[in-house]
């Protein structure tokens, strides 16, 4: 199966610059080199082209809303033909607002093929925000809400189907950081959070077993990687870092244990942002981690648990 590298060069759904330089972030650190050592056939199709960033204030609510329509529905396209298409897709962000295309893409794609879709969303944050809770006007705050059917009707009716997709649908795991307001939808909406907590007292094991569980033959699942998922001391290349995060050994846990489903069939990589890292280590360390998504580990190992 060959994999396609999707470069989405945008910070326009952030509140500062900097993730729009995540790919080549991403390219300088191995990304393709790396799945080629995994014995993967790699399509790097290089980067889409969408709007310059315009550096405005939040209008109605949202900032930026017709140049992040624009990058989403880019991203949408280019996910959903490589998936057709048999490939696997890698989203390499750009800021998480591009989640919104992506997933549209990948639920348009399994709605055709009559397959399940499970969402994995590794986040220090829900991004579960609406205009009316948002503190920020920041769609990267929104793109969960947006697939749930809540936002602009540019963003929730991209994948010609709203919902794109349902929250039971939905695993997040490692969030750390609800806004008030947004605790209290997350709650009504029923979305199934793992968050540090809960990783505290049952261990990253534990979580990912329960995470991962009623995944069969006919899930098609996605993971929707924030950078900011990880521990700000290993992962220090985001804008919004949270403390308190997975360790690098408890990201590698999560990540061995995606790859012995052996259902991931996309992925998302998002909210890099070079302009705040050291020496490129936190691009370094989400390729590392990449490779765990497909199945790198230190021995041979018998069969998936
Ligand atoms: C905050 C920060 N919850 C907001 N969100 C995110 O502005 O909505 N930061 N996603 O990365
Ligand atoms: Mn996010
Ligand atoms: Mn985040
Ligand atoms: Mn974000």
């Amino acid at each position: 199966k060959a994999v396609t590298l999707i470069g989405a060069p945008t910070d326009t759904g952030a509140a500062d610059r900097g993730s729009s330089m995540g790919p080549e972030a991403l390219r300088v650190a191995g990304l393709r080199e790396a799945l080629v050592g995994r014995g993967l056939q790699v399509i790097d199709r290089g980067n889409l082209n969408g709007p310059g960033n315009p550096w405005q204030q939040p209008v109605d609510g949202y900032r930026h809303l017709a140049e992040v329509t624009e990058w989403n529905q880019l991203v949408h396209d280019a996910m959903y033909g490589a998936l057709k298409n048999g490939q696997l897709p890698i989203l390499l962000g750009g800021d998480h607002c591009l989640g919104i295309g992506s997933i549209s893409g990948v639920a348009r794609y399994c709605r055709e093929r009559g397959k399940k879709l499970r969402v994995f969303w590794l986040d220090a944050h829900a991004d579960f925000n609406t205009r009316e809770l948002s503190p920020s006007g920041n769609i990267h705050g929104m793109p969960v809400a947006c697939l749930c059917g809540f936002g602009p009707s540019q963003l929730t009716e991209m994948s010609g189907h709203k919902p794109a997709i349902h929250p039971s649908w939905i695993r997040q795991i490692g969030i750390r950081s609800v806004d008030p307001p947004e605790k209290r939808f997350v709650h009504e909406q029923g979305l199934e959070v793992f968050d540090m907590r809960y990783i505290d007292e049952h261990g990253m094991r534990q979580t990912m077993e329960q995470a991962l569980m009623g995944l069969d033959d006919d899930t098609h699942l996605h993971v929707s990687f924030d950078v900011d998922f990880l521990d700000p001391e290993i992962a220090p290349g985001v804008l919004t870092t949270i403390p308190g995060g997975p360790s690098y050994r408890e990201a590698q846990l999560c990540m061995e244990m995606i790859a012995d489903t052996g259902r991931m069939a996309s992925l998302d990589v998002m909210e890099l942002n070079p302009a705040l890292d050291i020496r490129n280590k936190t691009a370094l360390l989400a390729v590392d981690l990449i490779e765990s998504l497909f199945g790198k580990s230190t021995l041979m190992r018998r069969s998936a648990p």
